[in-house]
């Protein structure tokens, strides 16, 4: 009798995975070797900060204040970090950091949950629809899988939200994430005014652009990175330019993330928003002790909307083109 092999099933969730006690990872999630020379745990990357070029730090303070000539010197800060490197730290933007801690407790405990219960909320990405629970398919060639599990889903205009799918637990998850996503919106259009402004253009020149409070879009990707027993052979999220106007990134400040500049892989402190003026390469590295999570929100004009064309700049680095760009695994 012929016994056909069972095909191995591969776990869906990188949380099982990672909880199941293995001590090396499955192929897929193994980084072809030229990657692998620059890949590492990311708290070992973290202790090396000091040394060599640094995200630059905006304090928006200064846009908020009446006084004219501060915020001219905000809005130029902002437009030498956007045109330089496309990504900065953002500082006394304006969100209280309370709600900012509700709203990151109430990701964490949805994470916290067991994989079973999540699983109420799994996307369908077959039919095209990710919003939701996920993980990355392996809709390339290669097969290539990132160290990630991710909740997926539109946070404004709050008319555009289904907040059907979003968690029912903690109970409190809605409610914070609401008011979070509104008060980013706030924050979204003073940096999209600064923008304007950093570029001669009138102040509201780009937020009309990308469409305005009722048409841009916030879709928010909180992004669950397990414990890697093997994270200098995986990444929790590959190289790529976000396709979003603009991006913001929190996180439970466990180090991961990092930024490509002037040749090398820069690992981020804190929070950042990611500019238009130039999309950076980013990735995210993984760890063996901790477990990360970030918060992406990225801002997309509406897919029937013109596009913003590039702006000319001198300081335009095209980014590779061997890099992906997503805003999530099925962008
Ligand atoms: O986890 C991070 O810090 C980065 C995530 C990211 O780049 C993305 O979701 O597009
Ligand atoms: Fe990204």
């Amino acid at each position: 009798m012929r016994v056909e092999a069972t095909p191995v099933p591969v776990p869906l969730r990188v949380e099982s995975l990672a909880g199941s006690g293995i001590v090396t990872i499955p192929a897929q999630y193994i980084r072809p070797e030229e990657e692998r020379a620059t890949l590492g745990d990311a708290l070992d990357a973290a202790k090396n900060l000091d040394a060599g070029p640094q995200i630059p730090t905006v304090d928006l303070a200064g846009f908020l204040s009446g006084d004219e000539e501060t915020r001219r010197r905000c809005v130029e800060a902002v437009q030498e970090a956007a045109s330089n490197w496309g990504v900065m730290h953002i500082v006394n933007h304006g969100i209280p950091l309370e709600l900012i801690k509700r709203m990151q407790e109430a990701g964490e405990k949805f994470f916290s949950l067991p994989i079973e219960e999540k699983e109420r909320y799994a996307n369908d990405q077959s039919s095209g629809n990710i919003q939701g629970y996920g993980s990355k398919l392996a809709n390339n060639a290669s097969g290539q899988l990132e160290w990630q599990d991710y909740f997926f889903h539109l946070v404004y205009p709050e008319g555009k939200a289904n907040y059907s799918m979003w968690p029912k637990e903690p109970a409190n998850y809605i409610e914070e994430t609401q008011e979070f996503a509104r008060q980013l919106r706030a924050v979204t259009s003073n940096m999209l005014a600064m923008l304007s402004l950093g570029l001669k253009l009138d102040e509201g020149k780009l937020e009309e652009e990308v469409g305005g409070l009722s048409d841009l879009l916030l879709q928010m990707k909180i992004n669950y990175y397990p414990r890697c027993p093997q994270p200098d052979l995986a990444v929790g999220v590959e190289a790529h330019t976000d396709v979003s106007a603009l991006s913001f990134i929190l996180h439970n400040m466990v180090p991961g993330l990092q930024v490509y500049y002037e040749g090398k892989w820069v690992t981020a402190r804190c929070i950042l928003s990611n500019g238009k003026y130039k999309s950076i390469l980013h990735r995210g590295l993984v760890n063996k002790e901790k477990i990360r999570i970030s918060w992406a929100v990225f801002c997309e004009p509406p897919r029937e909307k013109i596009v913003l064309k590039p702006y000319p700049s001198s300081s335009g680095r095209a980014p590779r083109p061997s890099s992906p760009s997503h805003l999530c695994p099925a962008h």
